[in-house]
């Protein structure tokens, strides 16, 4: 099985310093040679499925949306960042989600929401209470239960990277549950 993520947020969210991370803290993860959009491959065994994982940076603000509604085609889950420093980010990922579902091709695919920058909550003084981020993708659940679509909060800081694998694990597990609902309908 392969499974193409993207992932996604406002500019400025960390995503490509995310992706860097899942290169340094996800084994055998290695770059591949891509046209367009960088490109990152690694192979995870869950749940007794081995599942290729194609995970691509998308620049927040160079593309225009006709551009990247391309890069959306067959995606089955993404990795949607916003920055707790910066709530308008957190205001933002809707918008992201939606762009998704309407070009996958696919509709609902599950999410991970990933509260970034988590190593600011000392030092910052305008941050994202983690309760609203809770409750927005308990909402979200709550309306995509039907599908099977699970999706997944966390907030974590992508320059330490910790918990990341096993975080990217969670996601990859809600998918295998999803493309399963889909393939027995
Ligand atoms: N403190 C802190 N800074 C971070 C973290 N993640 C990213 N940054 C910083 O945030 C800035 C933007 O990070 P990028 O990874 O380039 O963000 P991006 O989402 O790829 O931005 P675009 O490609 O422009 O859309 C950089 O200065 C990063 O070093 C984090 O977890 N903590
Ligand atoms: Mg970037």
């Amino acid at each position: 099985m392969i499974f193409k993520l993207l992932v996604l947020g406002d500019y400025g969210t960390g995503k490509t310093t995310l992706f860097n991370q899942l290169l340094q803290s996800v084994p055998e993860a290695q770059k591949k040679p891509s046209i367009k959009l960088e490109l990152i491959e690694f192979i995870r065994n869950i749940e007794g499925k081995e599942i290729t994982v194609n995970v691509f940076d998308i620049p927040g603000r160079e593309l225009s949306s006709e551009n990247r509604s391309k890069h959306y085609q067959n995606t089955v889950g993404a990795i949607v960042l916003f920055d707790i420093a910066r709530p308008d980010t957190f205001r933002h990922a809707p918008f992201w989600l939606e762009e998704l579902m309407n070009y996958n091709g696919i509709g609902k695919v599950p999410i991970l929401l990933v509260g970034n920058k988590s190593d600011l909550r000392e030092s910052s003084q305008r941050t994202l209470n983690p309760i609203d981020a809770q409750e927005y993708v308990f909402r979200l659940n709550r309306t995509t239960r039907v599908d099977g679509v699970e999706n997944i909060y966390h907030e974590l800081s992508a320059k330490t990277g910790r918990g990341l694998p096993l975080i990217i694990d969670e996601l990859l597990k809600a998918i295998i549950k999803h493309q399963d609902i889909l393939a027995s309908k």
